[in-house]
């Protein structure tokens, strides 16, 4: 039988932990009037764990639209990050975006054009490390537009990006048909994932 001492407290404690933390944060995403992210999962990453024992745990929050657009047509989606989300030590380290859909018009063989960008509107941090912020396809395949800042480090050297800023994804359809009349509109997905970081508070 195992000693008391080496039962998992310490992971149900950071479960607990983990799970106030992803409600405290809908809370106040929610009561800014801001976005309607919902926690998908949170998660607990430990790095660097060394003498100064430094640590950062993450947490994903995801978003999704739908919406058809006429030929010629656009949509701007914006997630909206007030002051008080950082509240707590919270920095947003990257953001995916996934744009899907799919050829509805009946006996239709030529999918439509979508084009995407990415941006940040309202504040300016440092540039990311990596991104992808435009994207466009003819055949019905998944775009991807991501942007993806440096892992938090001890030093801090990473000047983030400071509430309130929007998240910005603009979408476009170009209707493409073999068939004169037959197709005028696409039904567009649009899934959003923001990974945020803070260091862990022991
Ligand atoms: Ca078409
Ligand atoms: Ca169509």
């Amino acid at each position: 039988m195992l000693n008391e001492d080496f039962k998992p407290k310490t992971l149900e404690k950071e479960k607990d932990f983990l799970i106030l933390v992803s409600v405290s944060v809908l809370f106040i995403i929610l009561h800014a009037g801001a976005v309607l992210f919902s926690p998908s999962f949170a998660d607990s990453t430990n790095t660097g764990a060394g003498p100064s024992e430094f640590m950062t745990e993450n947490i994903t929050l995801t978003d999704t639209w739908n919406f058809v657009l006429q030929d010629g047509g656009s949509e701007s989606v914006n997630s909206a990050f007030q002051e008080n989300w950082s509240a707590d030590g919270w920095i947003l380290t990257s953001v995916i975006v996934e744009i899907s859909y799919d050829e509805t018009a009946t006996g239709d063989g030529d999918c439509d054009t979508v084009s995407a960008e990415l941006m940040i509107t309202g504040d300016s941090g440092d540039e990311p490390v990596t991104s992808t912020t435009s994207g466009s396809v003819s055949d019905c395949s998944l775009i991807i537009l991501e942007m993806r800042w440096q892992d938090l480090t001890e030093e801090l050297d990473v000047d983030y990006l400071q509430p309130p800023f929007e998240i910005e994804t603009d979408v476009s359809l170009n209707v493409d048909s073999t068939i004169p009349f037959n197709d005028n509109d696409e039904q567009i997905d649009v899934s959003i994932e923001v990974i945020m970081s803070r260091v862990q508070v022991n």
